[in-house]
């Protein structure tokens, strides 16, 4: 009522006028503002009604139409199963709390309670007001069932996910994205991607003019008709200390695909992800700068003018831009065409390697049919085919199988007879390894993804 009053005070009610005039017209306006107040009255218990419930169970403070208010950020807490839109004094549903924090204006916090969750959506969670979604508290994960997209972010809307599986997300030929849809900003944390499926962008579908960053998460068996069975990117696209496992694509890009757009990837790893073309990744413009990361049995299974068993980049949009820092590929393949095996680039663009360690790419680690390759000495190459790299057998590179080495990714490790121990230019090469040690050390850099911690044992005399 104070919002009333206040207005009603801005009204020029007692400016000088002849006596009988102003009585009489101060009766009218004592009528009126009570039949004013009655109104308000009434209106404000119509919109009581109508308002949200909060996670207390009271009324969220909302005097006003949500467009003019800038309302107290609340924290929703994810209480109940199910797949209903509903909240009550202990918590809300899932979709019951987002569309509370949706109704909301202004950035709001969900959290989940210590429980499990299996919710299996029958229709996609749309996110359109800013929020963060937090399944630290439980154990969440949100089902498509295999028949609907998982979550689609609007326009300018930002949503932070954290410590969630999304599963089983299936999206409708053309609508992108078979867990995540983001027109937005999407900050995924802590999270995993399992057995999404779409046309493009199988776990997430990235839209022009939109920011993904992707930190320690996993994407694992997603599919793509097309492109992008992990990841399909028009937008911008940063993943760091993350694993892509086991997706695949139709067509090309079994982890990320690329259309327009940048893409960051440092501190990660690709292992066994299939496409026709680039299993690993595809470029089909932009810029790709990968640091620290390893990409290990990619598989590119297509023939004729396919290949890039871990990276494919071909001007499909525009110029690819390419710069590799400090990345061990190993043992991908693309067997059913000849060479093309690990890095290929197929058209006009600019590929860099820079301390990049390749080993047992089918029968050509490099290829370049079109575009600019500048690899330096430091980088090193099982074959003569990845321009000036240093050129080692396998075994002298003898690279470990893919493990847990310590930090949050699996590594290549090097045996301390390997070449590339000590071998790399510390000018360029990055401040930690892919696990987080620091470089260099011994003095010099390792070459690839992986730098070699040597303990210095006491020799002991007998
Ligand atoms: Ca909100
Ligand atoms: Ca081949
Ligand atoms: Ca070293």
């Amino acid at each position: 009522m104070n919002s009333t009053i206040t207005r009603l005070s801005n009204l020029h009610l007692f400016t000088r006028r002849p006596l009988g005039l102003r009585v009489s017209r101060l009766i009218g306006l004592v009528l009126a503002l009570g039949l004013m107040a009655g109104l308000a009255t009434l209106i404000l218990a119509g919109m009581a009604q109508a308002r949200p419930i909060g996670p207390s169970g009271n009324p969220v403070p909302d005097f006003q139409p949500a467009s003019q208010v800038q309302a107290a950020a609340m924290t929703y807490t994810f209480y109940y199963g199910g797949d209903a839109d509903f909240c009550d004094s202990n918590g809300c549903t899932l979709r019951g709390a987002i569309n509370a924090a949706n109704a909301n204006p202004g950035a709001d916090t969900i959290v989940s309670a210590a429980f499990t969750h299996n919710i299996i959506l029958g229709s996609t969670l749309i996110i359109s007001d800013d929020v963060t979604i937090d399944g630290s508290g439980g154990d969440v994960t949100i089902n498509g069932n295999n028949s609907v997209q998982v979550m689609l972010v609007n326009s300018g809307k930002t949503l932070n996910l954290n410590a969630v599986t999304i599963a089983n997300g299936r999206s409708s030929f053309f609508d992108f994205g078979g867990g995540i849809h983001n027109s937005g900003t999407l900050n995924v944390t802590n999270s995993t991607f399992v057995s999404n499926e779409s046309d493009a962008g199988g776990g997430i579908y990235n839209n022009t003019g939109s920011t993904l960053t992707v930190t320690s998460s996993s994407f694992v068996s997603n599919t793509a008709a097309a492109e992008g069975g992990g990841i399909g990117n028009d937008g911008t696209l940063n993943v760091t200390n993350s694993t892509f496992t086991g997706n695949t694509a139709g067509n090309g890009g079994g982890g990320i695909f690329t259309y327009r757009g940048t893409l960051d990837v440092t501190n990660s790893t690709f292992l066994s992800n299939t496409g026709s073309y680039g299993g690993g990744i595809v470029m089909a413009s932009g810029m790709l700068t990968v640091t620290n990361s390893t990409f290990d049995r990619n598989l590119a299974t297509g023939s004729g003018s396919f290949g890039g068993g871990a990276i494919y980049l071909y001007n499909g949009f525009g110029t690819p831009t390419v710069l590799l820092t400090n990345v061990t590929f190993a043992n991908n393949d693309a067997p059913n065409v000849a060479g093309r095996d690990g890095i290929f680039l197929s058209s006009v663009g600019s590929l860099t390697l820079r301390n990049v360690l390749l080993s047992n790419n089918g029968t050509e680690n490099c290829a370049n049919t079109g575009g600019t390759l500048n690899t330096d000495a430091f980088s090193m190459s099982s074959d003569a085919t990845c321009g000036s790299a240093t050129q080692k057998t396998v075994g002298e590179i003898n690279l470990g199988p893919l493990a847990d080495n310590g930090g949050s990714t699996q590594t290549m490790a090097l045996p301390l007879d390997s070449a590339a121990i000590d071998a790399g230019d510390n000018t360029v090469c990055p401040a930690t390894d892919q696990r987080g040690v620091t470089r260099p050390q011994g003095g010099q850099c390792d070459v690839g993804a992986f730098e070699v911690v040597k303990v210095n044992l006491p020799v002991i005399l007998k």
